[in-house]
């Protein structure tokens, strides 16, 4: 931790910082969060008299709020019916002010959904699985029974926990998952709930309920049990003890996040039970309590069946039989948060089953810490899609970790403001939300904001242009998918593993076939997208590769060969990151020389990578096409024998990308 810089480099910034607390305040009651939004405009707002008042109001939902100013201008009334509501009013009226812009009109928002959570794949450890930006927020070795202010870590501990329920509280999120899905059975010891229970109470005036990942077989790992089977009475006994031993210390806790069967977790099929019966056995244990059960759908087994099929093929069925308080929480895409997917097709497929979704917020996927991609428009364009009132709620896998600006790359925060503003309002545009994060975190200059949420704006397209455009995908190196690896082949892996089974690249083509003639996943969508996606003609070519395998020469709308469209996407891509460049570049005037020079850094590192991406991927799809790289685009810079070579994962490798090494590690 460089000194307290990370308290300055957050959005929330712009606020005062509030002081270390007294010990015992976080004890819940209305009024400490009440206290809290009193404070905030004490401390952060310039304007007229702000009045706050807890109310019921017809129009509002439970943490709604509404902002109107006084017909003389000298006041203004915040209403809610939760203190926590008026905590949100109040952020909100604070940025407002920091966008400076007038309230000189009444303003009411309630959220669109109840569920807003973050989950954090945080491993007791202190390492962060897909974490790009440092180590786990949880200081576990000083969570204890009191979080004593004297004690110089536990205070520098303490006042981030506070700065980022503060955070979180100030884009709406109320839900965070502390650990991660591959979940260690030991967060449900004694020891360690007393440590939860700590964060629990810094959390609750801040309107942030804490979760838990958990691990289906922990009642074997930590008390013996010869079975973790749902329908075993031991079993069910078992959690029923430790979920009230967790409620006795967290009477609001949330409840359970559960990965089972997945990727080698364990869950009840191990037993010959379904999703349902786990999932049943834990929501009745949690419902006296009013806790829920979010069931994740991410499975995949190593069938035959078309991996992009298989959640639904194994939930769809289950449709109905879940009890009310079990939530299924479903990825955005069918395989696993790539550049670009179609949406999961369990959206409308289970209508009577309460469905979240699963958004990563992580770019494990798409650059990591290095490269700038701002992920509103992919989840708008999920949103588009998946009606919002087809949803329970929202789940973000967080970005967030020890360094210095929270999230690695300083525009990564702006993914979780934006996960945090979708959750609360999914109509909200892209733009709007960038608008809000450049004017709350660099300045109100137009002259930098029009650029700059251009730059945003345009972001995600070029990094699905420069890695896997039309609608390739999973083509990232083995384990760390930072990289290239299109032509990865681990002997003994499983096929679904390997990019070729994704791309199926070979002489005649090169793409999936998910047709009624192939694989047949568009069955899985409602009867107009499937017949859409079904024809090469009308699938839109944003997903033709995910859905069609086609020849090298297949004609594209522009009138040219699927070939030359591909080359050009990964040149389009290469070619917009040089332009961030620029922008970013005459960005200085408005930008702290610090954080100017780290994006500028990044930026330079994005380059790199995207030009890397753009040659291996078409010098190897080259192989198979035997078609020159149209010769009006720019020629490949690497040898791709070489970049075959590259391995991120082997410390001594000479790499072509220097510079991308040293920010890996
Ligand atoms: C994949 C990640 C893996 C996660 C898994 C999951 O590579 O680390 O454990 O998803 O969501 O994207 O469970």
């Amino acid at each position: 931790m460089k000194g307290k810089r990370w308290l300055l480099l957050l959005w929330v910034a712009l606020l005062p910082l509030l002081g270390l607390r007294a010990e015992g305040e976080g004890s819940g009651s209305h009024g400490s969060t009440r206290q809290i939004a009193e404070q905030e405009l004490r401390e952060g707002w310039h304007g007229v008299p702000v009045h706050l008042e807890l109310k019921r109001e017809r129009q509002l939902a439970a943490d709604g709020f509404r902002i109107r100013p006084a017909a003389d201008g000298r006041s203004i009334l915040l209403t809610s019916p939760t203190a926590t509501g008026l905590l949100y009013g109040t952020y909100r009226l604070l940025a407002l002010q920091a966008e400076q812009k007038t309230v000189d009109q009444e303003l009411m928002e309630s959220p669109a959904y109840t569920l807003r959570i973050l989950n954090h794949w945080d491993n007791l450890d202190g390492t962060v699985e897909r974490g790009y930006a440092g180590r786990s927020l949880w200081d576990w070795e000083h969570l204890t029974d009191t979080l004593r202010a004297d004690d110089k870590q536990a205070s520098i501990t303490y006042k981030r926990y506070i700065a980022y329920a503060r955070a979180n509280a100030a884009v709406g999120i109320n839900g965070t998952v502390l650990n991660n899905v591959n979940a260690s059975p030991q967060i449900l010891t004694a020891d360690y709930l007393r440590r939860v229970k700590c964060l629990a109470d810094l959390f609750r005036p801040y309107g942030l309920r804490v979760y838990l990942s958990v691990n289906f077989a922990s009642p074997m790992a930590l008390d013996g049990l010869p079975t973790a089977d749902p329908l075993h009475p031991a079993v069910a006994r078992w959690w029923k003890a430790k979920t009230d031993e967790i409620y006795r210390l967290i009477p609001d806790f949330g409840g359970f996040l559960v990965k089972a069967n997945s990727e080698g977790q364990p869950g009840p099929c191990d037993y010959g039970r379904t999703h349902v019966d786990g999932a049943n056995m834990l929501a009745d244990v949690l419902a006296p309590h009013h806790g829920i059960v979010m069931w994740r759908a991410f499975v995949y087994s190593p069938t035959d069946a078309d991996r992009a099929k298989q959640a639904y093929l194994e939930f769809e069925p289950l449709d109905g039989q879940f009890r009310p308080n079990v939530i299924v929480q479903v990825k955005n895409g069918p395989i696993d948060f790539q550049p670009r997917e179609p949406y999961s097709p369990l959206f409308g497929a289970m209508p009577r089953t309460p469905l979240m979704v699963e958004f990563q917020i992580t770019q494990e996927y798409l650059g990591q810490a290095n490269h700038l991609v701002y992920l509103a428009p992919m989840w708008k364009e999920f949103f588009a899609l998946v009606p919002p009132n087809l949803l329970k709620g929202v789940a973000g896998v967080a970005n967030i970790g020890t360094d210095a600006n929270w999230c690695g790359h300083p525009f990564a925060a702006a993914n979780w403001y934006a996960f945090g503003r979708l959750a609360w309002d999914p109509s909200l545009s892209s733009a709007t939300i960038a608008d809000e994060w450049l004017r709350q975190n660099f300045s109100n200059d137009e002259a930098f904001v029009t650029p700059v949420r251009q730059l945003m704006l345009e972001s995600r397209e070029a990094a699905v242009d420069y890695m896997m455009p039309l609608g390739l995908h999973h083509l990232f190196a083995w384990g760390h998918h930072y990289g290239p690896e299109p032509w990865c082949d681990v002997a003994g892996a499983r096929p679904d593993w390997l990019p070729s089974y994704y791309h199926r690249a070979d002489t005649l083509g090169i793409g999936f076939d998910r047709s009624r003639t192939g694989s047949d996943a568009v069955e899985q969508y409602p009867d107009s997208l499937a017949l859409r996606y079904n024809d090469p003609a009308t699938c839109p070519e944003e997903y033709l590769l995910w859905f069609h395998h086609l020849p090298w020469s297949y004609r594209m709308k522009s009138g040219r060969t699927l070939w030359d469209e591909l080359c050009r996407h990964y040149d389009q891509g290469v070619r917009q990151v040089r332009r961030f460049q620029q922008v970013w570049d005459e960005a200085e005037p408005y930008v702290d020389p610090e954080r100017f020079a780290d994006v500028q850094s990044r930026l330079r590192i994005q380059v790199r990578d995207a030009v890397w991406w753009k040659d291996a991927c078409l010098l190897y799809f080259q192989r198979f096409s035997r078609r020159p790289i149209p010769y009006d685009i720019e020629r490949p810079l690497h040898e791709l024998h070489r970049l075959e070579l590259i391995n991120l994962n082997i410390s001594n490798f000479e790499c072509p990308n220097g510079a991308l090494l040293d920010r890996y590690r």
